[in-house]
């Protein structure tokens, strides 16, 4: 089996409500379709959702990257041949969500060619994952309406509040209020490098109480001192997600105590690299979570896929809901969260049916 084609094409869905947090905001789900084809006749599928205030990509350079740069190089090898791909995509820095949604569409190719999931080649711990609901910016009365409508609807009741607003206590104030109005759910917070190490050092001691699990990304990875003076006294794990885009960043973060967890994300390390980063969380005593990089249904699949494969990703809710914010999606057969589940597609691959009249309407490149 050879691969015989690479398509990368732009689409656009709008958000029912647009999520804010403290690098950006995001109002539609501007993203890219990748397609791998093989001369058999199968399509490997994933998506690269732009981040330009995470990684600098945007639609139109990973549409560059994908067609211009990465396609000729694939083109011929076997889809089982991915570390070939990886070493010669990783001629080429950053691009990260280009790059992982080819490896993604890889082993979607490889599950489909031997009639297994992707979860099953990849661990096969278990079918399903608990799902973790991200808060964005609003106010207090807003968020503890969403996440108990989120509660209500889903029965999801993990949720990721973002943080990292100025002054603190408007982020002090969303979350107790949260925290008052379900006293038994998870709570933990995402500040997107938006606080100084002595401002989320603040904050952490004002919501001691509230019985956070961890927080993530407070400030930039950039203040490497100030994140590790901050460790040090934190009485939570800090948890490391735009500062570890590469496996290489992780290790930094660890042994440099800047981080003592870690967000994978399969968006950014796709199926290859989020093992890699696994492993060696797994060999360092470090706990991970499945992150979201505002996946539609086709990134969130990707994320559940891996996330299920493992019991150390399978141990925390992963954050697999974002897609619940669009007006619409691809899939033939939508993704559905039920008693704070989701579950594994029990076909080959990851299980993907693109709806064509869907992705004919929202393309943006006709
Ligand atoms: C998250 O976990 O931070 C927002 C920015 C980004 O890079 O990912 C999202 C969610
Ligand atoms: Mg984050």
């Amino acid at each position: 089996m050879k691969i015989t084609k690479v398509e990368a094409i732009p689409f656009a869905i709008p958000y029912r409500k647009p999520l804010r947090f403290a690098s950006g905001e995001v109002t539609e789900a501007a993203h890219v379709l990748v397609r791998v084809h093989t001369d058999d006749g199968l399509v490997g599928v994933a998506e690269a959702p732009p981040r330009p205030f995470t990684y600098g990509e945007t639609q139109a350079s990973i549409v560059a990257a994908v067609c211009g740069l990465f396609a000729d190089l694939v083109i011929g090898l076997s889809p089982l041949e991915r570390e070939q791909v990886r070493v010669r995509l990783g001629r080429t820095v950053g691009n990260p969500t280009a790059k992982a949604a080819i490896d993604m569409a890889l082993w979607d190719l490889a599950g489909q060619s031997l009639g297994v999931s992707v979860t099953e080649l990849l661990g096969g711990y278990g079918d399903r994952m608990r799902v973790a609901h991200m808060v964005g910016f609003a106010e207090p009365a807003e968020m503890v309406a969403e996440a108990g409508r989120v509660r209500e609807q889903y029965g999801i009741s993990t949720f990721k509040v973002k943080v990292g607003r100025r002054p603190i206590h408007l982020d002090v104030s969303a979350c107790r209020a949260l925290r008052e109005a379900m006293p038994d759910a998870e709570l933990y917070i995402d500040g997107n490098r938006g606080w100084t190490a002595a401002e989320a050092a603040r904050a952490l001691r004002a919501m001691t109480d509230l019985d956070l699990l961890f927080a993530e990304e407070l400030c930039p990875a950039d203040d490497v001192l100030g994140r590790r003076w901050l460790v040090g006294q934190s009485g939570i794990p800090m948890y490391a997600d735009e500062s570890v885009p590469t496996p290489g960043d992780v290790t930094r973060e660890l042994l440099g105590g800047s981080a003592t967890g870690v967000s994978i994300k399969t968006a950014r390390t796709g199926f290859t690299g989020s093992h890699r980063v696994l492993a060696q969380c797994e060999g360092l005593g470090v706990e991970v979570v499945m992150g979201n990089q505002i996946d539609g249904q086709l990134g969130s699949l990707c994320s559940l896929a891996f996330g299920a494969a493992f019991e150390a990703t399978s141990r925390q809710a992963g954050e697999l809901s974002n897609f619940l914010d669009m007006a619409d999606d691809l899939l033939t057969e939508p993704l559905e969260i039920r008693d704070g589940l989701l579950r594994v597609r029990e076909a080959p691959g990851l299980g993907i049916d693109i709806d064509a009249s869907k992705l004919a309407h929202y393309r943006t490149d006709r």
